[in-house]
């Protein structure tokens, strides 16, 4: 499959660190929010009471299952190895993972590569690695998901980025329905939340109003 950067209008990132650690209620949730039109999913299983091994190989492939009914792209957050197991469309890589390179030389042809840039410097770098489909930028504004996030970029910055970027760039960090429709105005390709959509009240109506946002950015 050829990446589409629509993809990255309305991607859902998590792991079920973000659910209380419960994987039926994760399951669940993540299916509500498919079912609603999310563009993308990334599984992203982190923190030290994170699931092992089994267990997230047990749920990547329900994701896997989930996602070819849903008709959207799944990405493995820094395991490209789980990523081919349970034939995923993508990986996504941080600057404090594995090595890009290394990633590139594994699974670049096999694998779609998202990479987390938040400097002009890194961006720079990934201008000169074709293999990489898309550049994931934050945290834009304080975010509570991310034990070891950087501080916020802003906006101001997040537009820089963009514009220095050869890849298409996504969004990520602190976003909410207050500062979406500014976010996606800085000419992004789209945004990436966590707890926006698993934290919220009315996730169906959540994920409806990021697409409406999308649509109306101009
Ligand atoms: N990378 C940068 S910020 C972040 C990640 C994974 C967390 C985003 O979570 P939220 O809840 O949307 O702020
Ligand atoms: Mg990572």
């Amino acid at each position: 499959m050829k990446f589409n950067p629509q993809w990255l209008q309305a991607y859902l990132v998590g792991g079920t660190q973000d659910v209380g650690h419960d994987p039926t209620q994760f399951l669940k949730k993540v299916e509500l929010a498919m079912a609603a039109g999310i563009t993308a999913f990334q599984y992203r299983e982190k923190g030290t009471s994170r699931l092992n091994a089994t267990k997230r190989f047990a749920i990547a492939r329900q994701l896997r299952t989930l996602t070819h009914q849903y008709k959207i792209p799944l990405f493995i957050d820094d395991d490209e190895e789980l990523a081919l197991r349970v034939d995923a469309d993508g990986v996504h890589v941080g600057q404090r993972d594995q090595r890009i390179e290394q990633v590139i030389d594994r699974a670049g042809g096999r694998l779609m590569i998202g990479y987390s840039c938040n400097t002009s410097q890194q961006i720079a770098k990934a201008n000169r690695l074709p293999a990489i489909d898309y550049i994931g930028t934050g945290p834009v504004f304080p975010t509570t998901s991310k034990a070891d996030a950087d501080p916020a970029l802003g906006l101001n910055q997040l537009c820089q980025l963009n514009h220095l970027s050869v890849h298409p760039v996504v969004a990520i960090g602190g976003i909410t329905k207050d500062n979406l429709v500014a976010t996606l105005q800085t000419g992004v390709a789209g945004v990436a939340v966590i707890s926006m959509i698993l934290k919220s009240d009315d996730l169906r109506t959540t994920v409806k109003k990021m697409r409406a946002a999308y649509n109306h950015r101009n």
